[in-house]
């Protein structure tokens, strides 16, 4: 996985995007700003441009390297005006606090500010998102339950959220794609779904294409589109009792459709598979994951092992 703020935490890399900064800049202009050697800088650009950091564009015969885009830019620019941090500097217990008040305002610019601390002092994006995004959210529930929120300024919260998150993942890109594709959704009456967005997140930027279906999925088309992706992992979010029945039926219909040609594994989580993993791996899932965490240290890890020997078998045959 790529993190801008770690790329810049290499000398070298940090001055060339330093010169970016004023502009787009070839090889040679480089070479001679930072006084680096061309191989060695060539070397740089071309691991920065193939993490999208960077891109080239061609003018006549010369190349030219400008930072890749305006969330990029931002980034760089704040590392070079804002004084460097620690992960010891920052508390995510506090900046979660923080993050929740001004998510309840739809305060976004705050929200990205706090985001960006966490992200320059190099805190990994599982602590961000377990530790920062989650109990963030739990407190605007904890709010809204005793009426100190009301539900506008709930969805607000949520609606940022969602906006960091794909913020988040404007600035993170995959380290090496292996093309297995995740299909993950929510059922009918199931409208839940930024614990489903952190691990379609986590997914793609450990190299899986992933199709992002959302919230109230009609179980037709859901099924429809297992058919036409023919992903090796279906994973559906389930938060509230409102939304369990729908969910057991679509996991029925999940399992009933899957054959030999398509067999994919099928993953649950969410709030309410928490309270009661049984009645939905007994509804047809093949595992339920309590967090992102679980996710990523338990289960992913079984899965990506079990692919990559699936796709030896099949290519040696
Ligand atoms: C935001 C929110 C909403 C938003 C959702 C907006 C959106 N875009 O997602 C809105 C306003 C739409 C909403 C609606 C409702 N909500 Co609501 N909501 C919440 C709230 C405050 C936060 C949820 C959240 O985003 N948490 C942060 C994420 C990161 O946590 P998470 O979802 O648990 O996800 C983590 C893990 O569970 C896991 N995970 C999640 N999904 C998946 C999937 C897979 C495959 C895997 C592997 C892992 C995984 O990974 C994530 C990261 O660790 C919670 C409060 C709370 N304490 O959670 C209530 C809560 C979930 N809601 C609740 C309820 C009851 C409702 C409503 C029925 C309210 C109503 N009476 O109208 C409705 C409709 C729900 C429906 N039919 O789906 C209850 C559910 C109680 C229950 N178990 O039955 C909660 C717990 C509040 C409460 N204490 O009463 N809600």
């Amino acid at each position: 996985m790529i993190n801008v703020y770690e790329e810049l935490g290499d000398t070298s890399r940090r001055q060339i995007l330093a010169e970016l900064r004023a502009g787009h800049r070839n090889v040679s202009e480089i070479c001679e700003a930072t006084d680096l050697k061309q191989p060695n800088v060539s070397n740089h650009l071309a691991r920065m441009r193939a993490r999208g950091i960077v891109r080239a564009t061609k003018s006549g015969r010369q190349v030219y390297y400008s930072l890749a885009t305006p969330e990029i830019e931002a980034i760089v620019n704040s590392v070079f005006t804002q004084p460097e941090l620690r992960a010891a500097d920052v508390h995510l217990g506090e900046l979660a606090k923080e993050y929740a008040r001004a998510a309840v305002q739809g305060d976004e610019q705050t929200c990205s500010e706090i985001m960006d601390a966490a992200f320059r002092a190099q805190v990994s994006l599982i602590e961000i998102y377990e530790d920062l995004l989650a109990p963030a959210m739990t407190m605007v529930g904890n709010w809204w339950k005793v009426e100190a929120i009301d539900e506008a300024q709930e969805h607000m919260a949520s609606a940022v959220t969602e906006r960091m998150l794909a913020r988040t993942s404007q600035i993170m890109g995959p380290m090496r794609r292996h093309g297995r594709v995740a299909l993950l959704g929510c059922a009918p009456n199931s409208w839940h779904v930024i614990g489903l967005r952190m691990i379609g997140d986590y997914l793609r930027l450990h190299g899986w294409r992933t199709l992002f279906l959302g919230a109230n999925v009609p179980v037709k088309s859901f099924i429809t589109t297992v058919r036409n992706h023919r992903p090796t992992l279906v994973l559906l979010s389930c938060a509230a009792e409102e939304s369990a029945a729908d969910t057991e039926a679509l996991l029925k219909e999940l399992v009933r459709v899957r054959d030999r040609r398509q067999p994919y594994t099928i993953g649950v989580g969410g709030a309410m598979v928490n309270q009661d993993p049984a009645r939905f791996l007994s509804a047809g899932a093949d595992f339920a994951a309590k967090d992102l965490r679980s996710f990523a240290t338990e289960h992913l890890p079984n899965m990506d092992a079990r692919s990559a020997e699936q796709e030896n078998a099949a290519s040696r045959n």
